[in-house]
């Protein structure tokens, strides 16, 4: 065994170092790196289980042409080709590449430049359209260039943070992990900006359950107090930053918040200068998300809370390398390096790339981009390390314009997903622990993502299969890199066109790195701590105070109720790789409907049934989970599940395409919806060893060739040891034979309580699958049978039990899944005494080893009724 090899997580943006250390062809065991500069060490519980998700599993292992493998020669000239016809027919811009900021920044910069510099279209845009956009726009609008302007050491050293919309223990682990040592150390304030009571709102000082799309009037209104209690210093507004002349008269007071909140809110405001906002999604994904960017900016920028250390306006990332995609100009309405689409700025990037075509303007951002593709415009769409299928809104629009266009290449790690269904080419790419460049988190620190293991079968990177592609087209010389770090330099002496212009990315340094020093590179940061403490990038060198008004109110007659969608915390995106690991899997087994107990009483819901929820654009199912933290009138399920995981759970069904007028970036967090309980025949759940995909009755497209059932009202699978777990229930009759595989069976049935119950084995008496249903009856619990899978030593009687005949304690829903500790082991530590979450980790170790369930643990043992302490006999005088 060699050394560990430093690396980055595949995952979020917090972009923690990791140390890899290989013990297999493909297995590998994971430890925090604690000499990097985001992480310190910590890892949450997907960065810790990466390497339960470098299987082959899954993969796509040759370039398809169809459903035919072909080789590497044909695929790409087939793209070619493709790609050639459709320009000389319909012009430059009908074609489109549709990217991710899950792409390392070579791989990113590679595309970007064929696309604008090459192809001569600015028809580029990125899954963080979806993501980041918002915050994008706001800081143009302030800064005059896209810059996060704080550092997460100012985490570290701020009295109060706010965090907005986002819930960051689930979402950002590790950040919440600083904030909590930041609280413990020097008591820093928390305030939690968010509709939802989420794990991160529990542990707040003060949750201000805003109204969805409250946000602006709230941050006008603290910004207007601010002033009224002298925060403001004009003088020094005055040399800093740039404000209209009738900016303050505008702004409106009314904070829509109860007035007691407002105050508690505005009194930990006022007491405390260094303090961060840290926002994501709960502000970016909305009709009005760069407004309530820049809302969020003004006060920092009036209050001078900024550039100074342990303040400022910090938009987190999400994806591992979503700044980088940024840096680059991954996003259509932005050049490589920060540059905009001004005449000189153009000149400039042309001359660079010694570019024949570079575009003209701005591409169409994700939204318009499907609906170009709907439209015919766009007639040939290369999708790279991005499921739109599953996560643009309006999924049944994008679908139809997906199945509509000629030619749709599809670049991924996997052979199945639901946008590879689309693909007429499909083209295996490196995934994490095989690719190899870099990554950009979010407070700008560039960290080297390096190979573990050898490219599996034929895939390659995809930075290589962009380069082929362009050789084809006949311009292979600007594309003829030797490696990633040929392409980061070249992207590192670029930026010096920004730097010229007085921007601040500056890799200048890095571009005559040979190609040892990029591979020993140690991470940097960009910009430096605070990139704008010297002035701002616009022409008077000052930011701006941007005008923001609150949205005018929204209301729906026959959508009463508003949809939130969110992310759960061992779950990412569509599932892709967390869903395959079989402890990840553990938290959420399936979609919940969270709906507050009033309201579900109210449209007759019940607790663990199913409920249809409709939008204008579409309908799914889920299981409805009673939730006191969700506001009345409000919803709020999952983005993550797909057709490959669930029958009727993909919630973009239901996502409206609206976007922000500035950014372009879709309402994701607030959709008119309704709900109706759906009541089945039958319910029940099948364990098996292989996870064929079932049929449902409303998909919306042809149902895939696996054995399935028919007419299913709801299913969804997770990941178990050795198979899959699946939730069943249906109408009428059960056509069980397609559900189970060959091999003897074992039967019970109990026609007057219609529960039926079967378990199959096969060679050597192991257990291949069992299925148990009722009509009206309780269903056993799950995960013993589950792990029975593949073993032949459970006697019949205990399977069809579905327990061991010695009980196994039961453990609740599983809480800690490194440890494996449940709800109701944590309930018994602190019955036995147990007042704090580190008591409970010293009894269980729940909690003890990545601490991404500290926060459930908090709020678990604040929950439960405090012991009675031992009554102390009053001393007689
Ligand atoms: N576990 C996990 N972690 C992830 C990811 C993942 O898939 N799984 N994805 C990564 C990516 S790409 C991203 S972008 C980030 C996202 O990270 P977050 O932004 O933290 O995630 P979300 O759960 O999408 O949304 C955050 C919160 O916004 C709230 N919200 C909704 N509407 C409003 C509103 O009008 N105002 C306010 N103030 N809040 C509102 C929601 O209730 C939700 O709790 O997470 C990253 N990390
Ligand atoms: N309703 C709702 N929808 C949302 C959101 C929400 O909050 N609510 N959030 C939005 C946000 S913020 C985001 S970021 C998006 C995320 O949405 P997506 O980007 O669609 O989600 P992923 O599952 O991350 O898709 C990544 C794909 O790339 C593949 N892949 C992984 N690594 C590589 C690689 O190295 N190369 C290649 N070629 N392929 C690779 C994976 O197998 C997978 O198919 O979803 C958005 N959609
Ligand atoms: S916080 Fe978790 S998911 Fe995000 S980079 Fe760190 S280990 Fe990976
Ligand atoms: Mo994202």
């Amino acid at each position: 065994m060699g050394a560990p090899i430093r690396t980055t997580c595949a995952y979020c943006g917090v972009g923690c170092g990791v140390l890899a250390q290989v013990t297999g062809p493909r297995s590998v065991t994971i430890r925090g790196d604690a000499a990097h500069p985001a992480n310190h060490g910590r890892l949450c519980s997907k960065g810790t289980h990466l390497g339960e998700t470098v299987g082959l599993e899954g993969r796509l292992l040759t370039p398809m042409i169809g459903d035919g493998e072909a080789n590497w020669d044909e695929a790409l000239d087939l793209v070619a080709a493709r790609m050639r016809e459709c320009i000389a027919e319909h012009g430059p811009d009908s074609v489109a590449f549709y990217v991710s900021g899950q792409l390392l920044t070579e791989d990113y910069y590679a595309a970007n430049k064929l696309m604008k510099g090459f192809i001569g279209s600015g028809n580029i845009d990125t899954n963080s359209r979806l993501c980041m956009a918002s915050a994008v726009a706001a800081h143009n609008r302030a800064f005059g260039e896209d810059l996060v302007p704080c550092s997460y050491s100012d985490l570290d050293e701020a009295d109060l943070v706010l965090l907005v919309g986002s819930n960051t223990a689930w979402c950002h682990p590790v950040v919440w992990q600083r904030l909590e040592k930041a609280r413990a150390t020097r008591g820093t304030k928390l305030v939690v900006i968010d509709p939802r009571r989420t794990e991160t709102a529990e542990q707040a000082d003060l949750h201000v359950a805003v109204a969805p799309d409250g946000d602006i009037a709230l941050f006008n209104a603290l910004l207007a107090e601010m002033r009224r209690r002298g925060l403001v210093d004009d003088a020094s507004l005055a040399a800093r930053v740039e404000t209209d002349a009738g900016f303050w008269t505008q702004l409106d007071a009314q904070p829509g918040v109860p007035a007691e909140t407002f105050a508690a809110l505005c009194d930990l405001v006022a007491a405390h200068p260094r303090m961060v906002t840290l926002f994501s999604q709960g502000a970016n994904q909305s009709v009005c998300g760069t407004d309530k960017g820049n809302a969020i900016i003004n006060l920092h920028l009036a209050t001078g809370r900024i550039s100074t250390p342990g303040t400022g306006p910090f938009s987190i990332t999400g994806q591992p390398n979503a700044m980088g995609g940024r840096e680059v100009g991954g996003l259509a309405n932005m050049l490589a390096c920060h540059l905009s689409f001004g005449a000189d700025e153009r000149a400039d990037v042309a001359a660079f790339w010694d570019a024949p075509n570079l575009c003209a303007g701005p591409g169409l951002k994700a939204v318009e981009m499907f609906r170009a593709i709907h439209e015919g415009r766009i007639r040939f769409l290369w999708v790279i390390a991005t499921n739109p299928a599953v996560s643009m809104p309006d999924s049944a629009f994008v679908r139809e314009a997906l199945a509509r266009c000629p030619t749709v290449i599809v670049s991924d790690i996997l052979a199945e997903t639901d946008t590879a269904r689309f693909a007429h080419v499909r083209l295996p790419a490196l995934g994490w622990g095989e690719k190899d460049g870099t990554v950009t988190n979010s407070e700008r620190q560039v960290s080297r993502q390096r190979a573990l293991f050898p490219p599996p079968g034929e895939a390659r990177a995809d930075w290589r299969v962009i380069s082929a592609v362009a050789a084809r087209l006949g311009w292979g010389e600007a594309f003829a890199w030797s490696g990633p770090a040929a392409i980061f330099r070249e992207f590192a002496a670029m930026t010096k066109l920004a730097t010229r212009r007085g921007r601040a990315l500056d890799l200048a340094a890095y571009a005559g790195l040979s190609d040892a020093e990029y591979d020993v590179m140690e991470p940097f940061q960009w910009g430096g701590r605070h990139p704008l403490a010297l002035g701002c990038p616009t022409p008077s060198g000052k930011a701006r105070l941007v005008r923001v008004a609150a949205p005018a109110p929204r209301a729906d007659a026959q959508f009463p109720l508003r949809l939130n969608t969110a992310r759960y915390r061992d779950q990412w995106h569509t599932m892709t790789r967390t869903g395959l690991s079989p402890t990840l899997s553990q938290h959420r087994r399936e979609p919940l409907l969270e709906v507050h107990p009033q309201d579900a009483a109210a449209l007759g819901l019940e607790d663990t049934g199913l409920a249809r929820v409709e939008t204008r654009q579409g309908a799914a199912i889920y299981r409805v989970a009673l939730s006191p933290g969700q506001r009345r009138g409000e919803l709020c399920v999952p983005m993550h599940w797909t057709d490959q995981m669930a029958g009727e759970g993909r919630t973009n069904r239901l996502a409206s395409p609206a976007t922000d007028p500035v950014s372009g970036q879709p309402g994701f967090k607030d959709a008119a919806a309704r709900v109706q309980a759906i009541t089945p025949d039958w319910r029940g759940f099948l364990v098996r060893r292989d996870g064929p995909v079932l049929d449902g009755p409303m998909l919306d497209e042809p149902v895939l060739d696996e054995p399935g059932l028919e007419g299913l009202l709801y299913w969804t699978r997770s990941r178990v040891k050795a198979g899959w777990l699946y939730e069943l229930a249906g109408e009428g009759a059960i056509a069980i034979d397609t559900l189970l595989p060959a091999g003897d069976r074992i039967e019970v049935a109990d026609e007057v309580r219609g529960m039926r119950r079967i378990a199959v084995r096969g060679a050597g008496g192991m257990l291949e699958a069992a299925v148990y249903l009722t009509r009206s009856g309780l269903l056993p619990a799950r995960e013993w049978v589950a792990s029975q899978l593949g073993s032949g030593e459970a006697a019949t009687a205990e399977l069809l039990a579905a327990r061991p005949s010695e009980p196994l304690p039961d453990r609740g829903a599983m809480v800690c899944v490194c440890h494996g500790v449940g709800e109701k082991d944590i309930a018994a530590a602190v019955l036995g005494g147990a007042c704090t979450v580190e008591d409970v980790g010293a009894c269980t170790r729940a909690g003890t080893n990545c601490g991404s369930c500290r926060p459930a643990i908090a709020r678990l043992v604040a929950a439960m009724p405090p012991v009675p302490s031992i009554p102390l006999v009053e001393a007689a005088e």
